[in-house]
């Protein structure tokens, strides 16, 4: 089974806790606080690779959590940072954000780490509590914990060159001939049902070509495997365009040349508009050469044409020097021009107040997240530098400034407290 979009969910690892722990020596009664630090959660992190073409797999593994970070320790050991989580995907994904349809990422380039979400803080652990006036804090701070996403990956192959005729031309044996893949080959139509990539090497240079499932006349209508898979091809410099000069199946040639490009103009124009040179196939099965020489002639004296027998490896060579003489003239693909969106937008600075009524104050966004985590109500200790954070990071002036006052309510999270001056 071919699939080319599907939605996954992926949750960085969150932060391990900071741990509360005191110094314990002989002949010291009472040591000071040396809990360490919470690890780091793991980041997801994706990399394009050409090993894949197609995204299926992730139909039965739709779920991909980084680890968490561990628990920092006694003696100001710090946690372990949990591991990141690397997911491969055929090179060319595009991953978008599945409530806005947002791009996020477009896996274009291989050998890259695209980092997608990064993993939760650690938490800190109560020796970083310790201040003059609080010398054995009891508290410590828990890790952050990180949001589950919902996005959609979308296959966009990129290839240098895309392979495009009638079913049973001989697409898949000429792609077998120059590359390094092994697709199918069959005497019968759509033998190809998906994409196929392979690596040419032409002396110290490669480029990839993508073969896909055969178009027929009314593909663009869903005739045959309709056209859908023209969108493999899209991100593509050049077109080879393989007819079977042969008549092979009954037809004639320059009409198959015509139909497909109309069917490929109804896909789109710029596709249609991409240079093509056009491959006479199995040559090896003409008795009279007239028909390349109407062929040519009714192609026009501008196009490229190149005869060829992809089963006798005949003028193959030839074929290779001229893609790749072509590919040097046209500029390089580039990744979709957008302004990807950052899912994981980690506010840590932000603060908002509503005012719910009835003296009820509502604190909420990413700075006041960050200083009451791992808060406990019930120890003085951390209330009371819970209650220092929020003077000194400006939250109480702000409070004031939207008019709170003695014994009104101020909700955080899930704590809630009255305000006393
Ligand atoms: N005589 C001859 N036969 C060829 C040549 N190239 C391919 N064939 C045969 O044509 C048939 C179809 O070849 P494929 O490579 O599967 O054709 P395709 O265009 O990929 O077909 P689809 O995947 O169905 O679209 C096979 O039987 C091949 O052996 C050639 O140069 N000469
Ligand atoms: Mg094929």
């Amino acid at each position: 089974m071919f699939v080319d979009n599907v939605k996954i969910y992926i949750k960085a690892g969150n932060g391990g806790k900071g741990a509360i722990s005191f110094r314990r020596e002989k002949g010291i009664p009472n040591g000071g606080p040396d809990g360490g630090n919470g690890g780091r959660g793991g980041n997801i992190i994706f990399r394009a690779t050409r090993d894949l073409n197609n995204l299926v797999g992730f139909r039965y593994h739709a779920h991909f959590r980084a680890q968490n970070g561990s628990p920092g320790g006694s003696n100001n050991k710090i946690g372990k940072s949990g591991e990141n989580l690397i997911i491969n995907v055929p090179q060319g994904t595009v991953i978008r954000d599945d409530e806005t349809g947002k791009v996020i990422a477009d896996l274009f380039y291989l050998d890259r780490d695209y980092v997608i979400l990064v993993g939760g803080d650690g938490g800190k652990g109560n020796a970083f509590f310790k201040s003059p006036t609080r010398q054995a804090p009891h508290f410590s701070q828990t890790g952050e914990v990180t949001k589950e996403y919902a996005v959609r990956l979308e296959l966009k192959t990129i290839a240098d060159v895309g392979l495009i005729g009638y079913p049973n031309v001989g697409k898949s044996t000429l792609l077998s001939v120059v590359s390094n893949a092994r697709p199918k080959i069959a005497n019968y139509h759509f033998t190809t049902l998906s994409p196929n990539l392979g690596v040419v090497k032409y002396y110290e240079h490669n480029f990839v070509v993508a073969d896909i499932p055969g178009l027929i006349e009314g593909a663009s209508e869903g005739q045959g495997l309709g056209h859908e898979f023209l969108k493999h091809i899209e991100r593509t410099r050049l077109l080879v365009h393989v007819i079977d000069i042969s008549s092979e199946d009954g037809r004639e040639p320059y009409l198959d040349y015509l139909t497909i490009n109309s069917e490929l103009k109804k896909f789109n124009e710029k596709l249609a508009s991409r240079p093509q040179i056009v491959v006479l196939n199995k040559i090896d099965r003409l008795r009279d050469y007239s028909v390349v020489e109407e062929f040519k002639y009714r192609l026009g004296k501008d196009k490229k044409v190149i005869c060829v027998s992809a089963v006798v490896r005949e003028n193959i060579e030839e074929l290779i020097r001229t893609i790749w003489q072509e590919l040097e003239k046209l500029p390089q693909l580039t990744p979709i021009a957008i302004e990807e969106l950052n899912l994981d937008q980690k506010d840590k600075t932000g603060i908002k107040i509503e005012k719910l009524g009835n003296g009820v104050y509502e604190v909420s966004g990413g700075l006041i997240e960050n200083i009451s985590r791992g808060i406990v109500v019930n120890d003085y200790e951390s209330l009371s530098y819970f209650w220092k954070r929020l003077k000194n990071d400006g939250i109480i002036d702000e409070l004031k400034k939207q008019g709170v006052k003695d014994g009104d309510t101020i909700k955080i999270g899930k704590i809630d407290f009255e305000y006393i001056e």
